[in-house]
């Protein structure tokens, strides 16, 4: 028999899918956010996490509890917004788990049972943070980091990391194809497929590191093509974005979302890392590149696009945003999704003008605070003069 407080829980969970979301008091200009995150360890179906059972689970207690919901590839299909999550259980394992609403900003419901994928890789331990590319070979493609112990290090944290492939036409059933190799970089995390063939390859970017945590001297997002993605092999891998001092990707420079395709150039949404007293600061930022030569930055504004705001700002690992997902409708409207604080996932509205207008006309970083007082002593007295022409 079911317990009689599964209803009881029941009614609490269905009135959090059912809440409309709307978009909050928070002003920029450039994007806007919305009140309720998207998606939390609540969305969590039930019989995902309780044995319903009376008599098996006499106190109702959860037997597989979910500690967070973070980190998501999005896409549009069919009318239809999903977002393929990084969910955490309790055992600090991820896995993969795909949501779906009818309108991008709420309502969003997981499928009944999480994403199985193939297990072909004997060694991996964790598995998070998909990138999903809609690409112009038909397929729908996820790259996610595979994480395995590193056997060579006595250091019981050692680990390696490496970019898992899937694919898939309807995110029921995946086909695993073979990790990334990257012949120059030891470890890969944040690897982002391109949506079109460059130069007739398959094009990723890249985040070559050093060591699992450690950037090292590879810090910057990579470029590289490869032929055949069902084995791919990246031999040369570029620098397009680079690591700078004193900059808000002086820690580590990471790709996002999967770039969307704008009317002047290829936008990415990536992640910059800077240390501090209180430990690292995960922001986002925008820049971008060549609509014929996406590994060509184009435009580089200055500064932070989204950072962690209040609520944001705590969770399992504070002081993060992250996003691995964002979606643009036929129209231009482009939904971000972004994680706070591992934690939690949110979305920001924007639009391909907006985001273009951005990237065009916000000034670049002159990387010295005397040039940026210039820089904002130019912009107030055009402002100025223009107040002072109103009277
Ligand atoms: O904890 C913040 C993020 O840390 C890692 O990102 P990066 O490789 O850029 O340091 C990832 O583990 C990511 O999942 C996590 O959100």
């Amino acid at each position: 028999m079911i317990h009689s407080r599964y209803f009881e829980e029941l009614k609490k969970y269905e009135e959090l899918i059912r809440r409309e979301n709307k978009k909050s008091r928070f002003y920029n200009g450039v994007f806007d956010r919305y009140e309720y995150p998207v998606l939390t360890r609540e969305h969590i179906p039930l019989y995902w996490k309780y044995d319903l059972d009376e008599e098996t689970n006499p106190f109702f207690m959860e037997r597989l509890g979910v500690n967070a919901v973070m980190n998501s590839g999005a896409v549009e299909l069919n009318g239809k917004f999903y977002l393929v999550a990084r969910v955490e259980g309790a055992d600090r394992k991820s896995f993969f788990a795909v949501a779906e609403s009818d309108n991008g900003i709420s309502g969003f419901r997981f499928w009944d049972y999480p994403v199985v994928l193939p297990d072909t890789c004997p060694e991996e331990t964790n598995v998070y943070d998909m990138r999903l590319t809609k690409h112009e070979d038909g397929w729908i493609y996820g790259v996610f980091c595979s994480e395995s112990k590193d056997k060579d290090d006595p250091d019981l944290s050692a680990a390696v990391a490496e970019a898992g492939i899937v694919r898939t036409k309807d995110l029921k059933s995946w086909e695993r194809l073979d990790n990334l190799t990257t012949l120059h970089s030891p470890q890969q995390r944040n690897v982002v497929l391109h949506p079109e063939f460059v130069d007739g390859k398959y094009a990723f970017y890249t985040r070559p590191m050093d060591g699992f945590i450690e950037t090292g001297s590879g810090g910057g997002i990579g470029f590289g093509l490869c032929d055949d993605i069902e084995h791919a092999v990246i031999g040369e891998e570029i620098i397009i974005s680079r690591r700078i001092y004193h900059t808000l990707t002086e820690a580590k420079n990471g790709a996002g979302a999967v770039p969307i395709k704008g009317g002047k150039c290829w936008i990415h949404i990536a992640h910059g890392v800077r240390n501090t007293a209180a430990g690292l600061r995960y922001v986002l930022y925008v820049f971008g590149t060549d609509l014929k030569d996406p590994s060509k930055v184009i435009a580089e504004p200055s500064g932070v696009f989204l950072v962690p705001l209040g609520k944001e700002r705590t969770g399992d690992v504070s002081n993060v945003v992250f996003t691995n997902g964002a979606i643009k409708k036929e129209d231009g409207t482009v939904y971000i999704y972004y994680a706070s604080s591992d934690t939690r996932m949110h979305v920001a509205e924007t639009s391909v003008e907006k985001l273009e207008d951005y990237l065009f006309h916000t000034p670049e970083d002159p990387l010295r605070s005397p040039d940026c007082v210039k820089q904002r002593c130019e912009l107030i007295d055009k402002n100025m003069a223009l107040l002072k022409e109103m009277g």
